[in-house]
Parts: structure tokens; C-alpha cells; sequence
């Protein structure tokens, strides 16, 4: 059994409440229940935090240093700009998942970029919500196989 960490960064708490053509109707709170049914039903259990202050996300992966497994994390505007966040996941050891809700690639140019892509062991971009599951079931797999 592992511990995971889910991140969600800024505005990503209106999921579901605002631009639906392009981030879907299902809510933060929809994404985290299905995230935790998967991780749940392979036995390992989940932290879902989300903030729209980069301090905070940097924290939350310093803390997850010690005793979780991996990090699924939505890093929201803070992908395209923030080298504080990747450097806090370079001294982060377990599995780092990147999910982008929309196809960044579709998208503006400045969206093209992922600092933390350059840490992140996967990228999931533009599967809509369900791109947090793959994620979660990416870590199982991985998981399993580190046992
Ligand atoms: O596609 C994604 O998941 C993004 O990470 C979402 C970020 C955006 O800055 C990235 O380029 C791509 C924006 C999150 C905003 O979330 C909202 C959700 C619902 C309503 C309004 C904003």
C-alpha cells in the first residue's frame, strides 16, 4: 500500500462551474472521487489538496518528499511559468504524473511549454477530466510493478 498525492493548482477549483467547452462539467470534487476509487480499490490511498498559491504546491511536494509514492498533479498556469514548482519536483524521488485537462498543444503557444514536464515521468494532456484516472491507473501499474 502507497500513499499518493493529487495537485490541483490555480483556478481549477471552478472545474464545473465556468468554461465547460473547454474544462468539461464535471467538478474538483468529482475529479478526486474518481482519482481515489482507483487508487482505493488497488489499495492505496490518496491526498487531494488544490491552491491557487505556487508556496502552497511547493509545500505540498516537499512534504510528500517523505512518505508518498507519487504525485499526480494538474499544475494549472503555473506549468507554463513557475521553475520554483519544477525545482521543488527535482528533489522529489517518486513518480510524478502531469495532467492537462484541455490539449495545451491546441492551444495558445505559450501553453506549449511544461517546466515540469521536464520532471514529470508521464504527461496526460487533453482527455479531459479523465485524464486524472489514467494517471492514477499509470501509478498502480508502476506500483505493482515496484513491489
Ligand atoms: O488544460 C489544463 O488542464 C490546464 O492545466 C488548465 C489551466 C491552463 O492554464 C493550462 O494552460 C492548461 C487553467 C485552469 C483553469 O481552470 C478552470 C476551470 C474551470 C473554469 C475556469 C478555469
Amino acid at each position: 500500500m502507497a500513499n499518493i498525492l493529487l495537485l490541483n493548482g490555480p483556478n481549477l477549483n471552478l472545474l464545473g462551474s465556468r468554461e465547460p467547452d473547454i474544462y468539461g462539467h464535471e467538478t474538483l470534487t468529482d475529479v478526486e472521487a474518481s482519482v481515489r476509487t482507483v487508487l482505493e480499490n488497488a489499495r492505496h490511498s490518496l491526498r487531494a489538496e488544490q491552491s491557487n498559491r505556487e508556496y502552497e504546491l511547493i509545500d505540498w511536494v516537499h512534504d510528500a518528499r517523505d512518505d508518498h509514492a507519487a504525485i499526480i498533479i494538474n499544475p494549472g498556469a503555473f506549468t507554463h511559468t513557475s521553475i520554483a514548482l519544477l525545482d521543488a519536483f527535482n528533489a522529489y524521488e517518486g513518480f510524478v504524473f502531469e495532467v492537462h485537462i484541455s490539449n495545451v498543444h491546441k492551444r495558445e503557444s505559450f501553453r506549449h511549454h511544461s517546466y515540469i514536464g521536464l520532471r514529470a515521468d508521464g504527461i496526460i494532456v487533453g482527455c479531459g477530466v479523465q485524464g486524472y484516472e489514467l494517471a492514477a491507473r499509470r501509478v498502480v501499474t508502476l506500483l505493482s510493478q515496484t513491489d
